[in-house]
This record gives C-alpha cells, structure tokens and sequence, in this order.
C-alpha cells in the first residue's frame, strides 16, 4: 500500500513526532492587538516555528551521536504555536467556518465538563480562567535556562499584542526517574505508528507495523489532508477527515489537560490495599496500569517485573489483550488496556478510530521527604493530537476510561457471568466526583477463582485546567491566519 509522503515541513514539530524536551514552557495568552500579533507572527515568529522535518532531522542526530560512549547532550531547543476557537476567531472574525464541534465546544464549556465528569470550572486553576485563552506557544528545551531565554525572545518580539494570561514550566524527572511520570511508571512507550513516516522494522512479515506491536495508522487520524482509517478494516485506506478549509491541511487538534497527581496519596492507597488483598504492591500498581514500573507490559510478565523488556522497543509493545480472555494477566480495566484496547472488542477496525498521539510531560516537584499528603502541586501538562477531539481524544476519556461498563461481553470463567470491568483507576472519572471501583486487581494468574474488587474513594488524578488548541500548518501562520 503506497502512501503519500507526510509534508514535514509544513507540519508543527510537536504534532507527529514529539519536539526533543527535557523542559517545557507552555505560555497561554490572549491576543489584545490583532493587527500587531499578525504583523509580529508573519515577521518574527514564523520563521522560528520548528516544523516536523526539523524535529525529525535532530532524532537522526541524536540516535547519531548514542553510540557507544556518547552522550545525549543536544542544546535543541523549540516551538511551536496553537489556537483555541476564540483565538481562531480574533484571527479570522466571527465568520470563520466552524471546526470539530467539540472543538468550538471548547474544553471548558460546561457541556465539554458533564460529559468527561470533569471537576468543575471554579475549581480550576485561578489563574489559568482568570482571563480568555486565544492561543498557547509551546517552548522547548535542554534546560529551565535556555527556555526561560526563549521564552524572554518570544515575548519581546510579540510585545504589547498579547498578555499572559498563564504560563507554566514543565520538566522532565532527575536521574533515574527520567522518562517516568511522578507514580513512577516509565511513560512514552506507546505512540501509533503514521503510515508514511514510522518505518516497518521487519518489512517483509510485519508490514503494518512499525516496531513489534506497534499498529500503523493512517496519518489523517492525526494530520489534515491526508487519509484516515477505513471504519470498517484495521489496515486499509480511509478518507481523509474533513476540513473547514484548505488551510487546515497540514494542522492538528492539540487536546490540553493540566492533570495534578495525588502521588503520597496514590503510594499510601496502593500500599493499604495490597495488605488488605494480600499481594504485592508493585504488583497492585502494575494492575491498576497495565505495566510494570519499568514499563514491561504485564501481558508479558504477569507476575514480576522483567525490568530489562519495559525499555525494549522491539519486545514492549508486542502483546494484544484478546489471549488473556479472563483478565488473569492484565484486569480489563487497566489503565493501557482501557485507553487503547488492541484487539479486545469486536472490531480491531473501530478501535484504532480512536487513537491518539501523546506529548506531554511531567510538572512540579519531587515528592519531598516527609510529604505524607500533597503539599506541593505536581502532576502531568497531557498533550495528545488528533484530527476529531470528539472521536479520539473525548471517546477514550468518556467511552472507555469513565465507563465501567467497558470492555462489555467479557464472561468470568467457569460460566460465572458477566463481567463489570470498572473505571480506569488512573484517569477514569465518576459523575460527581464519585468513588470508583476496578474489578479483579488480584491476579488470578496462571489460574484460580478469586473475586476481588478495589474501591478508589478519591481521584489521585484531578484535572485543574484544560483547553483545546489548533496547531495549524507553518503555511497557514504564514498566509491565511496571519492576512
Ligand atoms: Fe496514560 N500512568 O502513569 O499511569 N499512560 N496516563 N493517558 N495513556 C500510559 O505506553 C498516565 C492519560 C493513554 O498504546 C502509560 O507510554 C498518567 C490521559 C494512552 O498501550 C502510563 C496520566 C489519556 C496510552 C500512563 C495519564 C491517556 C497511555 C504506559 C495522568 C487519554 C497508550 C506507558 C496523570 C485520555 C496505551 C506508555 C497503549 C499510556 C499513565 C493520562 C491515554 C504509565 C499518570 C488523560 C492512549
């Protein structure tokens, strides 16, 4: 199957393949002298916008200079710019066409907030509703220094046309806690492979994949103006999605989510219901989501940690859910097996309708020593790109992690019934702020009846600010939002 070529130049480097971060400044402003902000972005910012080419260029570089005994150290740095609806419409007057209805919804419409169970607006963070967010720029970089130095550029070139209305730095973990979020799970070990970019590492038997396990994916289900998947077959060509005009080829949705984690209150939780279940609590936590800390799957290693696959590309992703019928390896409503179920449900094709690509990174401070309860706020900037908010990013939050009733049909052994799968007990939320239950965190593992159930009375991660962005093609900024 030929694929046309994805225009890397054209598209915003966090968009397909991540921008290189080890820091992130994610700066929200509202646009207050439209004709200035136009003239500054066209002159000034355009040229500065690291497209996917360049992204791609420097993962060249980087896997380059990883040979033996060289180290890591690129001074890359990045950014990158997107638009909420209010934003698009300062650019293009309140006769724009319209985009994805839940995008001119908007993350904080309170239709947007019932149907996730999000927390209530007032409960955001203050600053972050204090004021309209237009638009967001993404600053990426090796250190806290090179960014805030970046960050000083871009402001000073956009001068008086915007004000701030939020800012906030991201960071990646210290030492050996690098690339883990702060429960401590190794995160980034599952991205969709793009037909047309992620290369098939073993061509000849696994064409539709790009490494062992990794599905390929059509790129309109995360770029415009290219085919997305067919709804009715996993593999095959779709039509690409629409667009409210030509200048959204080559653009993204960025969904925005400002996630705190409870991580003493997640430890202390894990440690009391393992006793309480009479199992280890590395094991519990692993089953609430689906991986080891490591990163090892545990349809891999259901019992104990087999630390050297989680960071294997070519072995971490290579397992579907379909052979572990009775959730004796992994529970159904693990956290991976909620949010891309593989080959679970009835139809493979469906699924992968609704996957996303992540680019977050973690915030805040480590948990300090003697911090028993959460004193400083810390958590996860989640960032994930789409083509439909509503079909991806929403459906996986609302359909999958927030329903307990999925995945439906699973029957317990021996005849016993149906099962309740539960909510995602990482991310899933009940209406009202309501206590969760996930079934079967004990693992009946490699046989065994037992009937367990965990009742998560808090959320130990609460969404404090959100907001949904367009990143439109470098042409786009160029012409067409900046005339
Ligand atoms: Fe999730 N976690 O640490 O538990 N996530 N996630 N996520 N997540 C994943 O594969 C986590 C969140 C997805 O392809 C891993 O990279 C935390 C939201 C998807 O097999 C870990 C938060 C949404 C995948 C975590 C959080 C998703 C995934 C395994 C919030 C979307 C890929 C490592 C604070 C609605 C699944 C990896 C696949 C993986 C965690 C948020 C979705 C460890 C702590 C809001 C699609």
């Amino acid at each position: 199957m030929k694929t046309a070529p994805l225009d890397l130049d054209d598209i915003q480097g966090d968009v397909v393949l991540g921008m290189q971060k080890n820091v992130e400044n994610f700066i929200f402003f509202k646009i207050v002298d439209k004709a200035l902000f136009k003239t500054r972005i066209k002159q000034h910012v355009v040229t500065r916008i690291t497209s996917a080419q360049r992204v791609h260029q420097q993962e060249l570089v980087i896997g380059r200079r990883k040979g033996p005994g060289a180290k890591a150290s690129e001074r890359f740095h990045g950014l990158n710019l997107g638009f909420t609806k209010d934003g698009l419409e300062q650019l293009a007057g309140s006769a724009r066409p319209k985009l994805d209805p839940a995008f001119e919804r908007g993350a904080a419409h309170k239709d947007t907030i019932e149907a996730l169970n999000d927390p209530p607006y007032s409960t955001w963070r203050k600053e972050f509703v204090a004021d309209r967010v237009d638009s967001v720029f993404l600053i990426t970089g090796a250190d806290r220094s090179s960014v805030t130095f970046h960050t000083n550029e871009v402001l000073r070139l956009l001068g008086a046309s915007i004000r701030v209305v939020y800012a906030e730095i991201g960071n990646v973990r210290p030492g050996a806690e690098r690339g883990h979020e702060h429960f401590g799970f190794l995160d980034g070990v599952s991205q969709p492979g793009i037909r047309g970019l992620t290369r098939p590492s073993q061509p000849i038997y696994r064409p539709d994949q790009g490494l062992p396990g990794q599905d390929l994916v059509w790129p309109g289900e995360f770029v415009f103006g290219y085919s997305g998947q067919d709804p009715a077959h996993p593999t095959n060509e779709g039509q690409p999605p629409p667009m409210a005009g030509p200048w959204m080829r080559n653009g993204s949705y960025m969904v925005f989510r400002r996630l705190e984690q409870k991580v003493p209150e997640f430890r202390k939780f894990v440690a009391e219901q393992a006793a309480r279940l009479g199992m280890d609590r590395e094991l519990l936590a692993a089953r609430m989501v689906g991986r080891w800390k490591s990163g090892t799957p545990l349809e891999l290693a259901p019992q104990r940690d087999d630390s050297r696959l989680g960071g294997d590309g070519g072995r971490n992703n290579d397992f579907e859910f379909g052979d572990d019928p009775s959730q004796r390896k992994c529970p159904y409503a693990a956290h991976i097996r909620k949010a891309y179920p593989r080959d679970d449900t009835a139809s493979e094709a469906e699924v992968q309708r609704h996957r996303i690509i992540r680019a977050g990174i973690p915030f805040g401070p480590e948990v300090a020593p003697g911090e028993t309860t959460t004193r400083h706020s810390r958590g996860l900037m989640f960032v994930c790109y789409q083509t439909s908010i509503e079909r991806q990013f929403e459906f996986i939050q609302k359909n999958y992690a927030n329903n307990p009733d999925f995945v439906v049909g699973k029957l317990r052994p021996g005849g016993a019934g149906e099962v309740a799968p539960g909510f995602d007990p990482i991310i899933g939320q009940a209406p009202a702020n309501g206590a969760r239950q996930m079934d079967e965190p004990f693992a009946n593992f490699p046989a065994g009846n037992r009937r367990t159930t965990l009742v998560i009375p808090n959320q130990f991660v609460v969404l404090t600010a959100a907001g949904y962005f367009f990143m439109p093609s470098i042409s786009a900024l160029r012409t067409v939002l900046t005339a």
